[in-house]
Formats: structure tokens, C-alpha cells, sequence
């Protein structure tokens, strides 16, 4: 049994969730708070102090890249073929500026001020615009519209969708959904991952309402 650890939101373990529900394996998604957390870390239980965790009858697997690659193999969604194989790696470590866009804003408790620190992140020169474009750009390159150019859906997807889309859905403070329908490239692999079967059936039980509703088709049409 596989026992994935990490906080309630989808952050940095929503495409291992995926990965692992489409794998059909037995595994349980244990969402933790600050305090367990903070005991988990003193006990040594988090092999970099962090979280997401994987822990697997053989030991604890950290950081949420390795276990998306772990994950990915179960579910068959590493391409075989070496080459794109490399491309879905390298889809997911250039992501990484994209996850660090906030980072700076973590952390300052002054409301006013994170929400003028996220705004500029998404303003017009801002990291966060930039990451957004480059992907933009990267989905556009793809001849199958696969996100690393896969013949079909990889790791690198479930990791651009849940890492890129995840980010608006209101859970931080100052970045707005109105955003994404300003890259249209970006909305169009919305639809082609949200519409796609096995998302739509790893999502069926998700309302509007609930903070996965990003990950729903049409989630930003209108915004
Ligand atoms: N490189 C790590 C980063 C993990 C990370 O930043 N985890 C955050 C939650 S998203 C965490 O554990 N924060 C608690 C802390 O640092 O005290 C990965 O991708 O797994």
C-alpha cells in the first residue's frame, strides 16, 4: 500500500494524485495540517524536511518530481521511447520557475502587501507573465498538443495542468482567474486536458465550489 502525504490542497501533490488514481493501485492520500507536519518533521519522517512524501513498503520517496516520475511509471504514463521520455523530464524541471513565481510572496503576513507582490508577479513584466507565456509558447510548439510533444498524455500534462491552472483557483491571495483567459493557447489545453476522459473521470465527484474546480472543462470561460 502507498501512502501519499501532503497538505489538503492540490499544490505540489495534485498530478501524483492523478498518476496514481489512473494507476489503479492500492494508495491511500493522507492530508496533513501545520502541526502534524511540524511533528512529522521532528520525527524524521520527511527525508528534505518537506512535503509531498511518498511512502512505499521499500521507504519514503521525497520530492514531488521523483515521485510524479514514480507515480507515472505505475499509471504508464513515461513514454517508453527515450527521447520523449527525456522531453516529459524536461517538461516538468522547467515548470520549476514557474512553482517558484511565488515564493517571495510566502511568508509576509501583511495581506495588502502579498496581494501587491502576487499582482506584480502576474503584471505585465512580471515572473509569473513571463513562465506563462514561455508555456504557452511550449503547448503551441507540440505537434500532438501534448504538453512535451508525447504521443500521448505524460507526466509532463498532469504536471502543467495541476501546477499552472492550480494557481487560480482563489486559494491565493491576489492572483486572479481573470488571468488565464488571457492566453489562449493556455485555454485551449485546458479544454484538450479537462475534456480528456481520464481527467474527467478522476475529477467527476468535483464541484464548482470546491477548490479543485480549476481543473473542471469550461473552468475559465467567462472569467
Ligand atoms: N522541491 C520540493 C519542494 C517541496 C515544498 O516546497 N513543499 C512545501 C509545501 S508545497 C513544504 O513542505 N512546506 C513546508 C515547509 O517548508 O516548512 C518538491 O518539489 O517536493
Amino acid at each position: 500500500m502507498l501512502r501519499l502525504v501532503y497538505f489538503p490542497s492540490p499544490g505540489r501533490a495534485e498530478a501524483i494524485r492523478i498518476a496514481l488514481s489512473l494507476s489503479g493501485t492500492d494508495w491511500e492520500d493522507l492530508s496533513i495540517d501545520g502541526a502534524r507536519f511540524q511533528a512529522m518533521k521532528e520525527a524524521g519522517e520527511l527525508p528534505w524536511g518537506m512535503v509531498p512524501i511518498l511512502q512505499t513498503p521499500e521507504g519514503t520517496i521525497a520530492e514531488s518530481s521523483a515521485i510524479l516520475r514514480y507515480a507515472g511509471r505505475l499509471a504508464g504514463m513515461i513514454p517508453e521511447d527515450p527521447y520523449q521520455c527525456a522531453k516529459a523530464d524536461e517538461f516538468i524541471d522547467g515548470m520549476e520557475p514557474l512553482s517558484k513565481a511565488l515564493d517571495s510572496t510566502f511568508g509576509i503576513s501583511d495581506l495588502d502587501e502579498r496581494i501587491r507582490l502576487r499582482k506584480e508577479v502576474f503584471g505585465p513584466s512580471g515572473k509569473g507573465s513571463r513562465n506563462l507565456l514561455l508555456l504557452q509558447s511550449k503547448v503551441a510548439e507540440s505537434e500532438t498538443g501534448w504538453a512535451a510533444g508525447t504521443d500521448d498524455m505524460s507526466i509532463a500534462d498532469l504536471k502543467l495542468f495541476t501546477g499552472l491552472f492550480g494557481l487560480f483557483s482563489g486559494n491565493y491571495d491576489g492572483i486572479e482567474a481573470s488571468i488565464v483567459p488571457e492566453y489562449p493557447g493556455l485555454m485551449e489545453y485546458h479544454g484538450k486536458m479537462a475534456n480528456d476522459s481520464r481527467i474527467l473521470a478522476h475529477y467527476a465527484h468535483v464541484g464548482v465550489d470546491d477548490i479543485r474546480w480549476t481543473f473542471l472543462p469550461g473552468a475559465f470561460e467567462g472569467r
